[in-house]
């Protein structure tokens, strides 16, 4: 396949839309832990596409799942009709879930699940008779997709900046990216009295108005910031304490990405609702979901059994071939141990993301599980240039990274082993040797 020669009419996400058309990047096909580009180059995936493919690429499973799945049943309404794919992988997700995880809401993206979840609060405590808790917390730098919920409870500043007054009724807890931590490997020391100041917050906005805390447990889009020792034990305690729903944005961290299920799963925290997407399709089909607990869920089902609980959803919650995609993610995760072999593999990941010290312009490296980031510092008065270039030149030397800010994020596919890793910080190794 060739690339098509007219570019202009595709207005692409999240791109530099002219700097991109001057000199476009494409990938035609991708296996395993590669990708090709349209000059036949084989690229290795470092970022599992935007941190969806835990499975790599052209899973035989997942490939043959789909193609059944059109032949056999392409769609089916969501609203008062069922086919049962949907049930099927719903009690598969509630069994990867923390105990008391017991149901599942689908969406199609991250986004869409952020918006969910939110809604889901606000109207859990209305159904309760406690309907004056609608404020919602986030998180400095955090993100939770780009619908208006979303960027009203994140905290990234562009992403926010030239979208009007958003939502109403949201607080921001300060993030936990602390200097005195550079360099550390896995969760930081020092920080976990950040969380502290939800009690400020709360006490200042009277736990009686506020029905949510929304946060990553680590921050993946922001540039990888973990959560210090101790801090999401404190802010599952201050939620708990005050009647306030906490819910973990777990659409990077879900899927095996930190060795584990679930970052609840990893970090032994279990929120009252997660929302997920990316891994839980292998991004193959786009599908998200919010699991929440029986607490919420039942408290929604009272009144007249035929009277519509939630009125909320969309028209391709749980459709038929996201169902098939997302029970053949799930079942290959199982089948080929890939959350183990991202367990087992994250120290040497650890070893050679680390080893990075040193190079020009490394000003801090973070990890956890296969996840891993490589702080630069910017060039004076041009931030994000550095680490731009980084993505240039690695992918002009075969290697797919993501960056974020001066921060270049790592979160290879979970089948990696450990030629590729060694590939990956060899060629990374070499980009920041010969960077401005
Ligand atoms: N929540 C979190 C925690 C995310 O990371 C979303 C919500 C939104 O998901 P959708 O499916 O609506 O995009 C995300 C998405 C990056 C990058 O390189 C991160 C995301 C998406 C694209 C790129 O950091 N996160």
């Amino acid at each position: 396949m060739t690339a098509p020669n007219d570019l202009n009419a595709f207005w692409m996400p999240f791109t530099a839309n002219r700097q991109f058309k001057k000199n476009p990047r494409m990938f035609v096909a991708a296996d395993g832990m590669y990708y090709t580009t349209a000059d036949g180059r084989k690229v290795l995936d470092g970022t599992a596409g935007l941190w969806c493919c835990n499975a790599g690429h052209n899973q035989p499973r997942i490939v043959e799942a789909i193609a059944k799945q059109t032949a056999e049943l392409d769609y089916a309404p969501a609203f008062q009709m069922g086919h049962p794919k949907a049930f099927e992988l719903a009690n598969r997700l509630v069994e990867m879930a923390p105990a008391g995880i017991d149901h599942v809401f689908y969406t199609n993206s991250g986004s869409e699940s952020v918006e969910t979840a939110l809604k889901i609060a606000i109207a859990y405590h209305r159904a309760r008779g406690e309907g004056t808790r609608t404020r919602l917390i986030g998180r400095e730098r955090g993100y939770h997709g780009v619908n208006f919920g979303g960027i009203s409870v994140g905290g990234i500043g562009p992403n926010r900046k030239t979208f009007g007054s958003l939502l109403t009724g949201v607080d921001h807890m300060p993030h936990t990216h602390i200097p005195e931590n550079a360099f550390t490997r896995g969760q930081p020391e020092y920080g976990a009295e950040i969380a502290d100041e939800l009690e400020r917050i709360v006490a200042l906005g009277d736990a009686s108005n506020i029905a949510a805390v929304i946060i990553e447990p680590m921050a993946g889009s922001t540039g990888v910031l973990l959560p210090p020792k101790g801090y999401l034990e404190k802010i599952r305690a201050i939620t708990k304490k005050h009647g306030i729903l906490l819910i973990f944005d777990e659409v990077i961290t879900g899927f095996g990405r930190l060795g584990s299920s679930f970052g609840a799963t990893h970090y032994g925290v279990t929120p009252d609702m997660m929302t997920t997407a990316k891994g839980l399709t292998n991004g193959v089909i786009p599908m998200g979901a919010v699991l929440a607990s029986a607490e919420i869920h039942d408290a929604f089902m009272q009144g007249d059994e035929g009277l519509i609980e939630l009125f909320h959803g969309y028209t391709y919650s749980g459709n038929p071939m996201a169902s098939a995609a997302g029970l053949a993610t799930l079942e290959t995760y199982k089948e080929d141990g890939l959350f183990e072999n991202a367990r087992d593999l994250a120290p040497y990941f650890e070893d050679a993301l680390h080893a990075l010290k040193g190079l020009p312009n490394v000003i801090d490296i973070r990890n956890e599980g296969l996840i891993g980031a490589v702080e630069l510092a910017p060039i004076a008065g041009k931030p994000t240039k550095r680490a731009f270039q980084a993505f240039l030149d690695a992918y002009d030397k075969n290697l797919l990274i993501r960056t974020t800010g001066d921060i270049i994020a790592l979160s290879p596919p979970l089948i990696i082993e450990k030629h590729h890793i060694d590939e990956l910080f060899g060629t990374l190794g070499d980009v920041l040797k010969n960077l401005n």
